[in-house]
């Protein structure tokens, strides 16, 4: 009798098919990836990806992209409810509105948006690569940045730059309790803060590092410390426990874990390893982008992967 994971696994080999995951899955699901990374690295995965299926284990703005980058193959999500409270923050016809108020921006998005936002948008960024894309527009021209208000904060910060904010946010990310992440690194004080940019001013305030989620993962690698405690998804433990298994990585507390102690996205981990299978199987639900949004979303998209080389 095989396992699910040796179904899945031989199942990916007889229909050429490729699993890409992102670190917020659950480890069963990471496991049996060929490729795990955070939206940057999955980006550049998708655009370059040779098999005949993409399975997305991931959110949905996360297989639209794939889509997008791969028109021709066939794309399919796990759970096609696996959304994204950021995404769903921004909606195109009222986005719409907020590009006709500012004439003249460059309009900068997050990777997090749908695909009808990304149509709307000059370039795409992921936390990988917002500062150096940001620094890409001469200073003089203005810029709207969607749809994550706090990254957009934490870029202005850093660049000097005022760029106008859409008003979204993650609902993890902002789940983070001050009061509770001061208390666990008293209990701690030897480990080093580290955040995503995601996280409310507040929680940078405390962060030793902020980066993306695969620069925390080197960070946690390549610094001398030995302890952390990680403010983001919780599932990006798993990797970086891989990476470093003599450290300890603390997650940081959210204000609603009596049950768990940890951040973790509901929609990331509407994807399990029996709905993987089922999706390979079935070869559904199959993402589909309308041939007209899927070629204006590409030009910022390319954009960003052309920068970020
Ligand atoms: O919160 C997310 O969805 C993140 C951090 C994605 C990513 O990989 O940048
Ligand atoms: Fe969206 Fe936040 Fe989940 Fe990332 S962690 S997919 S930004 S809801």
């Amino acid at each position: 009798m095989k396992t699910l994971k040796e179904k899945i696994l031989k199942l990916k080999k007889e229909k050429n098919a490729i699993i890409l995951a992102h670190y917020y899955q659950e480890p069963a699901i990471q496991e049996i990836a060929d490729y795990v990374g955070d939206s940057l690295g999955l980006s550049q995965e998708a655009a370059k990806a040779k098999a005949a299926i993409i399975l997305f284990a991931g959110v949905h703005f996360m297989a639209e992209t794939a889509k997008i980058l791969n028109p021709n193959k066939k794309v399919i999500l796990p759970d096609l409810k696996a959304g994204c409270s950021l995404a769903e923050s921004c909606p195109p016809h009222i986005f719409k509105k907020f590009i006709d108020a500012h004439p003249n921006h460059i309009v900068i998005t997050y990777v997090n948006c749908s695909a009808e936002i990304k149509a709307l948008s000059h370039i795409v960024c992921t936390s990988s690569n917002a500062v150096k894309i940001v620094e890409s527009v001469p200073e003089k021209i203005p810029i709207i940045f969607a749809p994550d208000k706090n990254l957009g904060n934490y870029i202005n910060q850093k660049t000097g730059r005022k760029m106008v904010l859409w008003d979204g946010s993650c609902v993890v990310h902002e789940a983070f309790s001050l009061d509770k992440l001061i208390a666990l690194h008293k209990k701690h004080p030897e480990a080093k803060i580290i955040a995503h940019p995601e996280s409310e001013t507040h929680i940078l305030a405390t962060a030793s590092y902020i980066g993306s989620t695969s620069e925390m993962i080197d960070y946690v690698k390549t610094s001398p410390y030995n302890k952390f405690i990680i403010a983001t998804e919780a599932g990006i433990l798993f990797k970086a426990q891989q990476e470093v298994p003599e450290k300890v990585l603390i997650p940081a507390p959210s204000y609603e874990d009596n049950t768990c102690a940890c951040s973790e996205c509901g929609f990331m981990k509407m994807n399990t390893l029996q709905k993987v299978y089922d999706c390979l199987l079935n070869e559904s639900p199959e993402i589909i982008v309308p041939n007209d949004i899927r070629k204006k979303a590409l030009v910022p998209i390319e954009r960003m992967l052309e920068l970020s080389k």
